[in-house]
């Protein structure tokens, strides 16, 4: 039975409404070392999905891998036991919540790559808002270097044009096609034009955390002061209105072999032994 931790309820209106909340205090630190061990031992033993993302001419590095959590025991005992299932579901005002996959980006220190402004739902073989993500560094983070949201913009109509991330990692893995007949708005320029949208980023500790709706867009991280490094372990909840969806771009992680051997199909309801399910009555 997973930790329940209480959340106010008025940080469920803002997450409804901003598409992201940061939340102090978060995670006791016990779940900060037992990550951190979870992390050594995942940067020294990649799963197949883990890639180096970028890697400057000074050698520093961005790993990232994800949907280790069936290998790593520590991250398997994180996501089963700490209170973020509970906070999910608060957040998505529901009662059961489904978890749907992990991700680490670890930055060596001085790191200066950021990751580009995206959104993250339309890259996934599921569609729907009722999505929960967790940005959880283990290290303290400076603002300057925090993963930065467009306040509401889930909300935001357009359909846009994501970024291709094999033209910046240049893995066959990251690839995502242009579909000819699908019209797409082109992706706002966020980070030419910052000062014409409302950004929203905070300085963490380890335990804190930033929640954040699949659909909101976000980028950034990165730019690092010297000396300073940068572990994140990510975590994606699914709520109500969640529907699989395999779609024609390239799916980014793509589950739709996996769910197809578990009977879930295009326009079917998350569950399974894939996406272990957490009550709350
Ligand atoms: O930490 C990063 O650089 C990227 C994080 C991100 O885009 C995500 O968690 O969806």
């Amino acid at each position: 039975m997973p930790e329940f931790h209480k959340l106010a309820p008025a940080l469920a209106k803002t997450f409804s409404e901003d598409g992201v909340v940061f939340i102090p205090n978060a995670i006791e630190q016990f779940w900060i070392d037992r990550l951190d061990s979870g992390i050594q031992k995942n940067v020294n033993t990649p799963t197949e999905r883990g890639r180096i993302w970028n890697r400057d001419d000074q050698g520093r590095t961005c790993f990232y891998d994800s949907q280790a959590w069936r290998e790593i025991a520590e991250y398997q005992d994180f996501i089963e036991n700490s209170p973020l299932a509970s906070l999910a579901a608060q957040l998505l005002e529901t009662n059961r919540v489904n978890f749907f996959f992990d991700a680490v980006f670890v930055r060596t220190p001085g790191a200066q790559f950021r990751t580009p402004f995206h959104q993250d739902e339309p890259y996934w073989s599921v569609k729907g808002l009722d999505t929960c993500s967790f940005w959880m560094p283990l290290v303290p983070v400076e603002k300057k270097s925090a993963l930065e949201f467009v306040r509401g913009s889930h909300r935001w109509a357009q359909e846009f044009r994501q970024m291709n991330f094999g033209d910046l990692t240049s893995d066959a893995r990251d690839q995502r096609r242009e579909l000819s007949r699908k019209e797409y708005e082109p992706f706002p320029d966020i980070e030419g034009h910052r000062n014409d949208y409302d950004i929203l980023s905070w300085e963490m500790s380890p335990g804190d955390c930033v929640a954040f709706n699949g659909r909101i867009i976000h980028g950034g991280s990165g730019n690092l002061s010297p000396g300073c490094d940068l572990k994140v372990f990510n975590t994606q909840w699914l709520g109500d209105d969640i529907r699989v969806c395999f779609r024609g771009e390239g799916m980014d992680p793509d589950h739709s072999s996996v769910m197809r051997e578990h009977d879930l199909n295009h326009g079917d309801r998350i569950g399974t032994e894939l996406y272990p399910e957490f009550c709350f009555d």
